[in-house]
């Protein structure tokens, strides 16, 4: 998987992007992760890539010419025409289900916007995707950018280590995790689950499934309700 960022903070996504599980797969080349300064594509003396929006109003429009240029140069590096998601608060709300989709993709490239925002004539020409991680409103593309590279991410062979694959934790079949414990066998006063130092695995999978439900039931009802009648 190879994800390409258009920014004007490569460092914010470098910084966030080089610890622990990520940090490893980007290392031994699993992720291969390019972040693009938007600055370092636009043709002005000064390296401005903002400027007022017609029409009046607040704050600062980043200019379509440099986004473009940009783009283009990932483009020429690709040899193909790749899926563009620009994140903003006006797209659809990020789901595993897209998960699922992006992380079949050999490249993705993010768009992340600061500001009032990106002139609309370059978003009509290169985005494919328009994405945003929840109702509220966060100052720019980063963060939701590196939220779904993370995501996407788990679905990349050989990213996660272990025999835990990404399919048997929470949202694989739209239920949340059952309650996890280790050493000791008592603390705070509260025990370990007896069902789970049985030993007997069928009344360990039975146990975990009905803490997944009732769990899910307690805590997000909407998922809860759509998994019942998705197993109908
Ligand atoms: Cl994708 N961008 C910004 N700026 N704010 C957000 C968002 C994205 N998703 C939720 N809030």
């Amino acid at each position: 998987m190879k994800y390409y960022v258009m920014t004007l903070f490569p460092d914010m996504i470098e910084q966030g992007m080089n610890t622990s599980i990520l940090g490893r797969a980007i290392e031994s080349g699993t992720i291969e992760l390019v972040t693009k300064n938007i600055r370092d594509y636009t043709l002005d003396r000064h390296n401005k890539v903002d400027d007022y929006p017609y029409g009046g109003g607040a704050g600062m429009v980043i200019e379509a010419e440099p986004v473009y240029r940009c783009y283009e140069a990932i483009c020429s590096e690709l040899g193909k025409i790749p899926r563009v998601i620009y994140l903003t608060p006006q797209g659809d709300v990020f789901s595993q289900k897209m998960v699922l989709d992006f992380s079949k993709e050999e490249a993705v490239v993010f768009l992340c916007g600061h500001y009032e925002g990106i002139d609309e004539r370059v978003l009509e020409e290169i985005v494919t995707d328009y994405v945003s991680i929840g109702d509220y409103v966060l100052t720019g593309g980063e963060l939701p950018a590196m939220v779904l590279m993370d995501a996407i991410a788990r679905f990349v062979p050989g990213v996660l280590n272990n025999g835990e694959s990404a399919e048997t934790e929470s949202f694989s079949d739209g239920l949340l995790e059952y309650p996890q414990y280790t050493r000791p066998l008592e603390i705070l006063g509260r025990k370990v689950p007896d069902v789970l130092m049985s030993g007997h695995h069928e009344n360990i999978r039975k146990w975990r499934q009905e803490q997944s439900e009732l769990r899910t039931k307690e805590r997000r009802p909407d998922l809860y309700q759509a998994w019942l009648e998705r197993k109908e």
